[in-house]
């Protein structure tokens, strides 16, 4: 249950927001709120314009505290798929938006949205990825996971749903739909829409040895879009990785991938003692690899000393902008060689401003 009022207070404060940032003049604005108010008062919950709609998704990461990509929020593009309403229509428009941002490697930072509840707790469209694409995790009998171990339960519940996987520690999980209050349903994606880079390292000829690959394009499906009090619950988006979101978490947190041994192994490093330093001089090839492998192949990647500059940059363009940028120092910050870049020397006001993106309970079980 929401109450009007409050719906109202949000929607009221976006509309002046988005008014005021675009130049809209004052006697549109009041005559949007009456509309708003009326459709409010009647139906218990209003409609975005497909402007607000597109604008309120890149306030939305302009505000997102925890990334470092925001230095091109203007230039997210915003597909509207408010009108999906069967399982297939939404599955259809999901495909659309991988391949659209996919762009063969050329990677555009895209937002699909679906249609939004004026009640967070009863959402109308779920997304059950995390990510529109990530591998498939096999829990055996004695406790360790073939492949992502990340994405153990969502694998159990694909199994509990009748897909079967191949079983190599690469398989793409289905994409899994609930709609409307039914039944979960599983839609394989397509293998072409799948694009992935092999890594290889520039020169350790034998790191290929290691069989690892990644996928190109991030494609976060679990998050809540927040605008004006409406909540999208469904709103797929992308950008592109920065090279230690793989190489130093994905393949190398222990409860991960955690390749560090075999690759230090590989390398012929002194694994007898910490002081080595194996796990770091492992960890740099790593991240060399991933950033290698991407450009190698023509996808979009940036690494960690590129992307805090072009945070700088928007801090910088925030600030002439009259606007406090706000960031949160402890994500901010890469995980491979944090003090070597400008952020980690850097304060940032975390308030959590709206619209944003939120976390949103695992609709599972
Ligand atoms: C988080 C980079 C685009 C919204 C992050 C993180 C990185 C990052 C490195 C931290 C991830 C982690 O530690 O797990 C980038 C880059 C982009 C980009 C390089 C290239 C364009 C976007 C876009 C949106 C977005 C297009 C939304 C429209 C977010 C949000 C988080 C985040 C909401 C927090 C995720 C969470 O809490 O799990 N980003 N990003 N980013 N980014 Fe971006
Ligand atoms: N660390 C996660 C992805 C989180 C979002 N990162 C981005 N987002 N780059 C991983 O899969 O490694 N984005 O929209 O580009």
């Amino acid at each position: 249950a929401v109450s009007c009022r409050a719906l109202l207070q949000e929607a009221e404060n976006f509309i002046y927001q988005y008014g005021g940032e675009l130049g809209v003049p004052s006697a549109e604005l009041e005559a949007r709120i009456a509309q708003v108010k009326a459709e409010l008062e009647a139906t218990g919950t209003y409609t975005h314009t497909s402007e607000e709609l597109a604008y309120g998704a890149k306030l939305a990461w302009r505000n997102s505290n925890r990334c470092i990509g925001r230095l091109f929020w203007e230039s997210l593009i915003v597909q509207d798929a408010r009108a999906a309403a069967t399982e297939e229509e939404i599955a259809d428009a999901v495909f659309r938006h991988i391949d659209y941002a996919t762009n063969g490697g050329k990677i555009l930072p895209t937002i699909t949205i679906f249609a939004p509840s004026a009640d967070a707790e009863r959402p109308r469209i779920r997304i059950w990825n995390e990510q529109l694409i990530r591998y498939a995790g096999y829990r055996q009998a004695d406790g360790t996971v073939i492949g992502d171990p990340v994405s153990a339960e969502l694998t159990a519940t694909c199994e509990g749903l009748g897909w079967r996987g191949a079983g190599t520690a690469f398989d793409v999980l289905p994409l899994v739909i609930q709609a409307d209050g039914r039944p979960p349903r599983w839609f394989e994606v397509p293998r072409d829409s799948v694009l992935e880079v092999p890594l290889v390292h520039p020169d350790l000829p034998s790191f290929g040895e290691l069989g690892l690959r990644w996928y190109a394009v991030p494609f976060v499906s679990g998050m809540r879009l927040e605008i004006g009090g409406l909540h999208y619950t469904a709103a797929p988006f992308n950008g592109w990785y920065m090279g230690t979101e793989i190489g130093a978490r994905n393949l190398a947190d222990p409860f991960r991938y955690d390749m560090l041994p075999k690759l230090a192994a590989l390398m012929g490093l002194d694994t007898s003692r910490e002081a080595t330093l194996w796990r770091d001089r492992a960890l740099v090839e790593m991240n060399v690899a991933v950033l290698h492998s991407f450009k190698a192949k023509g996808v979009t990647i940036v690494d960690h000393h590129t992307a805090s500059k072009q945070f700088a940059l928007f801090a910088e363009k925030e600030r002439q902008r009259g606007r406090t940028p706000t960031g949160r120092w402890s994500w901010l910050i890469p995980p491979l060689s944090p003090a070597t870049t400008g952020v980690f020397h850097t304060r940032y006001d975390d308030t959590e401003k709206k619209p944003n993106y939120f976390y949103q309970p695992a609709p599972l079980g």
